[in-house]
């Protein structure tokens, strides 16, 4: 207490909210023997013992007590020099000798999605930084020479602030120290950034930058309307900052079926031009939905690459409907030369097809993919019995559904949306919801549906099933209804501009409103980011303010302040805890292990909870390394 009376900022009358938090260290000696951070982390896990859980979409099973075992570095491949092909043609002689290399490979390169697209599409994004670290090295190991691993961007930025209180950029820089020959890869949504809506450019270049510096070696960059403009200002915000840029077209609709005349092949290769002609380093097909029959991987990847006998070609699908695998080998024997998959045990269903499918499937011929085959079930395992511990996560889909040719959903959107419509009270209309998403999507020109733009599809059904429209009564009613914002934002081009709009729907929804013509963020002023900068720090002390950190403000200025909140309240040590500890209350004399700093870990245990006090409160008695420790929390019951 006498050192807060003698502080100078209490002096001069400054103290506010944060006082404490910002010059703890000044403060306490707590921050060097970690206590004060660790009766943080008891106060997370006593109000989780009294009041419940609070995880949002956490409705499936309770996470059971497993401790998943760790897969070793194989020996031989420990004694090894880390190969570090890929990457180190990268870094040594940059992006272009990058793509020539990668054309004159003979076999097919994976991309391993396990950390990035797969939990986003199984388990709402949940997974934590704690489970993939454990596994990252023999990560590096036994994928040396894969092309590259997807483990952040798209949704995982957001859910990492909101859900899982952890900073994305801390993932990105500690699997980068475990990880350090593999090209790291991110999705990212273009002008859009990781975000839900379009951003100043300055926002999106430094972005970019950033994460270029933290370790992202590719980046597959793709717009939710394939909207030309807005894709070449992601590419040369790539390209600026010295990445590899992945030009992305957004697969939609059926190459297969002749009556639907939109996406065709004709579409593809002249969108492909013209990123072609911008100059990329990568093309890449997006089949968010798994949309991509394999004779349709044949003949668009057939297409492409007679187009661009010098430009890679990576293919990203999801084994919704059940022919992922297929598709893939359709793909690569069509001459792309980076497909995506994911370790079997996350594969499957809304995910990526399944890596010991495709490695061992190509295994021996000449698109070998490099991989050990023996030494994918180690890693496989460990994914699995971690996957256990999200059980909560867990959608009750049991099998793919061809269901997807006629909804179109993305993979990703899939179990999120169910359980969006489950919290409306329109769980009982699921088939009508998917029925609907078509009608919407039809409404609104027939759009390509991916992050933002599945979102707009994805509000628009819902509104439709809750005020009993189809899509011919939408657009009778259309100046009467008071649309999703989502909506009458698209309309009004906040997104971009897709190939052609729908009218009348369309100007019956803009009449009178704000049009943006052309690209979004042309007309945008700048975000002052140093000004921003300076008001962080301000509030929340210099020292815990860091130029990434100023970027996830920018992006998600309300979300960033509740993961600041969170952290100052329990600690940043609440991402090292066990996930199961992480997500349900402790049992009594359960016990953890928890790494307080490198080398110094911590056994806790927990005990008790006392009576309920007239003042509202139940004291939570643990063992910290053995010694007893009482935490009081407000019982809100
Ligand atoms: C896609 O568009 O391809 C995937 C959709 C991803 C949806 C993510 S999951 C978490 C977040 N919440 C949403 O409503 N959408 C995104
Ligand atoms: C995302 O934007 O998060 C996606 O996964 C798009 O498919
Ligand atoms: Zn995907």
């Amino acid at each position: 207490l006498e050192n807060v009376l003698r502080h100078p900022e209490f002096l001069e009358g400054k103290a506010t909210t944060y006082f404490i938090e910002k010059n703890a260290k000044d403060l306490f000696s707590f921050e060097t023997h970690g206590s004060l951070r660790s009766s943080k982390m008891l106060l997370y896990l006593a109000e989780q013992v009294v009041n419940g859980p609070n995880h949002p979409g956490a409705v499936g099973s309770s996470p059971p007590k497993i401790r998943p075992v760790i897969p070793s570095v194989p020996p031989h491949l420990a004694q090894q020099q880390p190969r570090q092909r890929w990457r180190d043609v990268f870094l040594k002689e940059g992006p272009e000798s990058w793509s020539k290399a990668v054309r004159a490979h003979q076999g097919v390169l994976l991309t391993d999605t396990t950390m990035r697209d797969a939990h986003q599409s199984l388990l709402a994004t949940r997974m934590r930084t704690t489970d993939m670290l454990k596994v990252a090295p023999a990560t590096a190991a036994v994928l040396a020479k894969a092309g590259s691993l997807e483990m952040w961007g798209g949704a995982t930025f957001d859910v990492a602030l909101r859900f899982l209180h952890e900073c994305p950029w801390r993932r990105l820089e500690k699997l980068r120290e475990l990880i350090p020959n593999v090209p790291f890869q991110m999705l990212i949504r273009g002008a859009n950034a990781v975000g839900y809506t379009s951003y100043p450019d300055n926002v999106v270049n430094e972005f970019v930058l950033e994460s270029r510096k933290a370790g992202i070696d590719i980046f597959r960059v793709f717009d939710s309307l394939n909207y030309v403009d807005n894709l070449k200002f992601g590419i040369d915000s790539v390209v600026k900052a010295g990445g590899i840029a992945e030009a992305t077209l957004c697969y939609t609709g059926d190459l297969m079926d002749p009556t639907r005349t939109k996406y065709n092949l004709d579409y593809y290769l002249t969108l492909a031009d013209q990123l072609v002609d911008h100059g990329v380093h990568s093309l890449a097909i997006k089949d968010m939905a798994g949309l991509l029959k394999p004779q349709a991987a044949t003949m668009l990847v057939g297409a492409l690459r007679s187009r661009f006998p010098n430009v890679p070609i990576h293919v990203h699908t999801h084994d919704s409907a059940g022919t992922a695998v297929a598709t893939q080998l359709a793909a690569a024997a069509a001459g792309a030369d980076m497909i995506d998959c994911c370790f079997d045990s996350m594969s499957g269903l809304t995910s990526q097809p399944s890596m010991g499918a495709i490695v061992n499937a190509l295994h021996g011929t000449k698109l070998d993919t490099g991989i050990d085959p023996s030494l994918i079930l180690p890693l496989s395992t460990y994914w699995e019995e971690t996957r256990e511990l999200y059980s909560p996560f867990e959608s009750n889909m049991k099998a793919v559904s061809s269901d997807v040719y006629k909804h179109e959903m993305p993979g990703g959107q899939y179990t999120n949306l169910k359980f969006q419509a489950a919290s409306l009270g329109l769980g009982k209309e699921w088939d009508r919801i998917c029925t609907s998403y078509a009608a919407a999507n039809r409404a609104l020109g027939d759009i390509v549906k991916v992050t933002p733009s599945s979102k707009v599809v994805g509000d628009l059904a819902q509104f439709m099933v809750q005020n009993d429209l189809d899509e011919f009564t939408l657009v009778e009613r259309a100046d009467s209804l008071s649309l999703p914002s989502s909506v009458v934002e698209f309309f009004q081009g906040y997104l971009g501009q897709p190939p052609s709009w729908p009218e009348p729907l369309r100007s019956k929804v803009i009449k009178g409103k704000k049009v943006i013509e052309g690209r979004p963020g042309a007309s945008m002023p700048s975000l002052d980011l140093n000004t921003m900068e300076h008001n962080l720090k301000d509030k929340y002390g210099s020292s815990n303010i860091t130029k990434r950190d100023v970027l996830s403000s920018a992006m998600y200025p309300k979300v960033f302040e509740e993961y600041m909140d969170f952290s100052l309240r329990y600690s940043q040590l609440i991402e090292k805890l066990p996930t199961r500890a992480f997500l349900a209350p402790m049992d009594e004399d359960e016990e953890i292990e928890v790494e307080l700093a490198k080398g110094v870990a911590a056994t806790l245990k927990y005990k008790a909870m006392g009576e309920l006090q007239d003042n509202g409160k139940r004291e939570v008695f643990f063992e910290a390394n053995g010694v007893p420790r009482v935490v009081e929390v407000i019982d809100r019951a």
